[in-house]
C-alpha cells in the first residue's frame, strides 16, 4: 500500500450522528417512521437519495422534484448547524495519532466521502490543508457504492487503485472499494456486517496492518 483513502463521516468523525439527528427531526415533522436501522441504508449515499429512501415510508400526496429539494435544502440547514459547533477537539486525539502516524511512515493520504459537506468539515476539524488530495461529493456524479469518488481520490493522489486501501464505516462505501479494485478496511457499521478485506474495531488498529 501506498496510499489510504479516507471515507469522512463516521470514519474520521461522528458527523453521521448529526446527519442522523437532522433527517430525524425532519422525517418526524412529515410523520415518517425513521429509525436507525434505516439510517444505516442512508451512509454513503448521497443527500437525494437518503432523501430518497426515507420516503419509502411517506404515504402523503405526492410530492413535486422542488418540493423535494426543499426538504433536502431544510435537513441540510439544520446539519450545517451542527457542523458549525465543531472545533479540532471533535477530532478524537486517537484519530489524529492515527493519521500523524501513517504520514510519518510515507503514506499518502486523502479523502473519498460523498459529502458535499466535505471542505466544511475539515476546515471546521483542522485539518483543511492536511490530506495530500481530497475527493468529495462535489466532484462526482455518482454516489457509492459505485466506485467513482474513490477513483478520484486515487487518480488525485497519482496512484493505482491496487496501491491503495479504503478506509469505510459504510456498507456502500465498502461496496465501492471493492468495485474500484482497492483493499478495503472497515469500521462501525460496515465492520459489524464484515464486509471489509479488513473488519477493525477501532482506526489505530490500521497501525497493525499496514
Ligand atoms: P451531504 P461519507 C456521506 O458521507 C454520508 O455518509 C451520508 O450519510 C450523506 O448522505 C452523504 O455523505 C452526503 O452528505 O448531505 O453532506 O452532502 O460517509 O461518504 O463521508
Ligand atoms: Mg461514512
Amino acid at each position: 500500500m501506498k496510499g489510504i483513502i479516507f471515507d469522512l463521516d463516521g470514519v474520521l468523525c461522528s458527523t453521521d450522528e448529526y446527519h442522523y439527528l437532522a433527517w430525524k427531526r425532519l422525517a418526524d415533522g412529515l410523520g415518517i417512521r425513521f429509525d436507525r436501522a434505516i439510517n444505516n441504508r442512508l451512509r454513503g449515499v448521497s443527500r437525494m437519495e437518503s432523501l430518497e429512501i426515507i420516503l419509502e415510508n411517506y404515504h402523503g400526496k405526492p410530492l413535486t422534484d422542488v418540493e423535494k429539494a426543499e426538504l433536502a435544502e431544510q435537513k441540510n440547514t439544520v446539519y450545517r448547524e451542527s457542523l458549525a459547533k465543531m472545533s479540532p477537539a471533535d477530532l478524537g486525539v486517537e484519530i489524529r495519532a492515527t493519521l500523524d502516524e501513517l504520514r510519518r511512515r510515507g503514506y499518502r493520504l486523502a479523502i473519498g466521502s460523498s459529502s458535499k459537506n466535505t471542505p466544511f468539515i475539515l476546515e471546521r476539524l483542522g485539518l483543511a490543508d492536511f490530506f495530500d488530495a481530497v475527493s468529495d461529493g462535489n466532484n462526482i456524479t455518482r454516489s457509492k457504492p459505485d466506485p467513482e469518488v474513490f477513483l478520484k481520490a486515487a487518480e488525485f493522489l497519482g496512484l493505482p487503485p491496487g496501491e491503495c486501501m479504503v478506509v469505510e464505516d459504510a456498507v456502500s462505501g465498502a461496496q465501492a472499494g471493492h468495485a474500484g479494485g482497492f483493499t478495503v478496511a472497515c469500521v462501525g457499521d460496515a465492520s459489524r456486517a464484515g464486509v471489509g478485506d479488513y473488519n477493525l474495531t477501532a482506526l489505530p488498529e490500521l497501525l497493525k496492518i499496514l
